[in-house]
């Protein structure tokens, strides 16, 4: 342990500021010019804006812990308001037992029964928008293509799907402080929460699925029965929201440097690294957060118990000592190692999945579109945890 205790950085900097979401990266360089931990002092919360310092926490889960909370609520001081998820806002070894489960039901080779499937409803649904010519890419892509495959692939039926995207955007704007967003959020909750809870059930569930999995991990005793629910609840909060507006970044990035477009149209095989590095360059779960269960230090910085650190991957993402030229959008360059999944034992288990899916529709787009042109300004949703888009009107040039 470092014998040198630093004084702490303070920042007046607001990452909840719905001005500083929509262009954080100024404000993200500014931070890591800063320091490696800053006090944010109006949510009153840590900051670690650079990418080593990321690493190093993610790396640390007994100093660092998911189970006080991955969001700004401090789940050692006050109750959440849902049920804790036993995979994100869980310790080991509650978590390496989830984490286990979900990791088999999302393999490699699961992911290859799926992708003829995949990619053929892409190919199906732009084939489609390519003849209209003119079309929202994020609600008539970004939000159907994976309306159109996961909630199959989970294993429930179609009455009431629109409210995976209403508990999804529960979820993240539960991340972030108590707002308006929230607020409004909540207010449907009573429906939501009952459908939500409906469709966890082993009945809800079709033979063979990813949530009829979980249930035969139940049944060997990997899990409880009453932790099946709950993890197939994981799924619904973090399955969709998530890759709808990776998927509606990545097409945004990708129209807006029309090179990179060109690129990719050349050469459709660069779909999923163009994602990746949509992922790296804008990403569209730009942070997480972790709590400390009793004192510690960041960088010789020392951190209080139960204080809640929030780590900004997307600034770490274009850090100048890890990335060359991290602010420019470039689908040729070795993205390996970005941190818009995470890392380490809490790094996304569904991220086979959210590539599955980002690929099929990029690549579905790269085959038949020469160019992408703005019809009109996009609109950012206002989401306090997940960066994405409600809005992109465009025009496709076929090839
Ligand atoms: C969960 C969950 C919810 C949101 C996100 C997430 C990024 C997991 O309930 O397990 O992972």
């Amino acid at each position: 342990m470092a014998a040198i205790v630093l004084d702490d950085v303070n920042s007046d900097f607001d990452p909840f500021d719905a001005r500083t979401r929509i262009d954080p990266y100024p404000a993200y360089a500014r931070l890591r010019a800063a320091g490696p931990v800053l006090r944010l002092t109006k949510p009153g919360i840590w900051a670690v804006p650079r990418c080593d310092e990321v690493k190093a926490v993610f790396a640390d889960h007994v100093n660092f812990s998911n189970a006080g909370g991955a969001g700004i609520a401090n789940h050692f001081k006050n109750k959440p308001w849902r049920q804790p998820s036993i995979i994100l806002e869980a310790d080991p070894p509650l978590h390496t037992r989830t984490r286990k489960v979900l990791a088999r039901i999302m393999s490699p080779g699961a992911m290859r029964r799926l992708e003829d499937q995949f990619k053929a409803k892409a190919a199906t649904l732009v084939d489609g928008l390519v003849a209209k010519g003119s079309f929202d890419a994020i609600r008539e892509l970004a939000e159907v293509f994976p309306l159109s495959v996961f909630p199959d692939a989970l294993g429930i039926d179609f009455d009431g799907r629109e409210n995976l995207l209403t508990y999804g955007a529960m979820v993240f704007a539960g991340f972030g402080p108590e707002n308006d967003y929230f607020r409004n959020l909540m207010a449907r909750a009573p429906t939501v929460l009952q459908w939500v809870t409906a469709k966890c059930q082993r009945e809800a569930l079709s033979p063979g699925s990813f949530g009829a999995q979980v249930y035969e991990a139940a049944d060997t005793g990997e899990i409880t029965q009453d932790e099946a629910p709950l993890l197939v609840r994981s799924f619904l909060s973090a399955g969709l929201d998530t890759t709808i507006s990776g998927i509606g970044m990545a097409l945004y990035n990708l129209a807006r440097h029309p090179r990179q477009w060109a690129i990719l149209a050349a050469d459709p095989s660069l779909s999923r690294a163009a994602f990746d590095e949509t992922l790296r360059f804008d990403s569209s779960a730009p942070y997480v957060f972790r709590t400390t269960p009793h004192e510690t230090e960041i960088a010789g910085v020392r951190i209080g118990q139960h204080e809640k650190i929030l780590l900004l991957l997307a600034s770490a993402n274009r850090d100048e000592t890890r990335w060359e030229r991290p602010d420019e959008l470039d689908i040729t360059r070795r993205v390996s190692g970005h941190l818009a999944f995470g890392t380490g034992i809490h790094g996304c288990v569904g991220q086979m999945v959210a590539r599955l899916e980002a690929e099929a529709v990029l690549s579905a787009l790269a085959t038949r579109v020469a160019s992408i042109e703005f019809t009109g300004d996009v609109a950012y949703r206002d989401s306090s945890g997940l960066r994405a888009l409600s809005s992109m009107p465009v025009r496709v040039v076929p090839k």
